[in-house]
């Protein structure tokens, strides 16, 4: 049994950290293009900066859910047959017990450098430009892939999709490219598709909805996968 998880904001959402599209989302105090776009950071680097060391910080005082290690449950059971696939820049997949995790849209604890390519695990801010600890030069930018970026891996989770019998999507709203199309790839492949969502679009192209918040609808799914 080949399965692709693709998470998104909302699996993390009962951590306390905040979503982009629901109330006191993240797009309600910004607007994406003036925080999330390369345009935006080379026209004002320290709006961009305030904006990602602020979720930083935010981070940095949350904790993994009962979702995020049920799946870290779920990778030991299949193995390399799992292939988890997260639009967050947060590490709680990791903190939660996942080995192996996909970050397509990158980390916000990465900071990439645009002067030498290198890029550092950081936890700290970058508005105050620190040097590149390779280069030296204050050219560290957070290593997320912005709207109008290519995100990370994208042949390798094609290859997935391509080949998967199950595909799970968990806590996101599908609006955003091309991770919104990897349900369409996974049918056209005949694999099975869930989605587990707490307001699930009523129009789905999914086979199977389930409704609830993730910390209860993925450990229950975990279990009868497990079972
Ligand atoms: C690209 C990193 C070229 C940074 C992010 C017109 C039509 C189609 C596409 C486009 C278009 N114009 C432009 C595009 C392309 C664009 C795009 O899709 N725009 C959209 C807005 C129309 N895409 C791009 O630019 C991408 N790059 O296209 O490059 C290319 C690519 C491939 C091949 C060739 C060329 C790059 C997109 C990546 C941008 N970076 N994040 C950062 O984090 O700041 S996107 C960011 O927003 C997230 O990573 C995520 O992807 C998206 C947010 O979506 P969700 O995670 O789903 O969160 P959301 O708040 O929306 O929904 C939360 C869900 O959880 C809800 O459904 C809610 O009900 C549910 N929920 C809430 N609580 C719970 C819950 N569920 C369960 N339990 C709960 N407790």
């Amino acid at each position: 049994m080949k399965v692709v998880v693709l998470t998104g904001a909302g699996i993390s959402a009962e951590s306390g950290l905040p979503t982009f599209r629901d109330a006191a989302g993240l797009w309600e105090g910004h607007d994406p293009m003036t925080v999330a776009t390369p345009e935006a950071f080379a026209a004002d680097p320290d709006l961009v900066h305030r904006f990602y060391d602020e979720r930083r910080e935010v981070l940095a005082r949350v904790q993994p859910n009962a979702a995020h290690q049920a799946l870290a449950r779920l990778e030991q059971h299949l193995g390399e047959d799992l292939l988890l696939v997260t639009q967050n820049v947060d590490d709680l997949h990791e903190r939660g017990g996942s080995q192996r995790v996909h970050h397509l849209h990158g980390r916000l604890r990465s900071a990439w450098c645009t002067s030498c390519d290198r890029r550092h695990d950081w936890s700290n801010s970058l508005g105050d430009r620190p040097p590149c600890p390779a280069c030296g030069q204050p050219a560290l930018r957070p290593d997320v892939v912005w709207f109008g970026e290519m995100p990370y891996g994208m042949d390798s989770v094609h290859a997935a999709l391509f080949d998967c019998d199950l595909f799970v999507a968990i806590g996101t709203s599908g609006v955003v490219y091309p991770a919104a199309a990897f349900v369409h790839y996974a049918i056209g492949n005949g694999a099975d598709t869930l989605e587990l969502n707490l307001a699930p679009d009523p129009v789905s192209d999914f086979a199977q909805v389930r409704q609830g918040p993730a910390t209860e609808n993925v450990p229950a799914w975990v279990e009868e996968m497990l079972r």
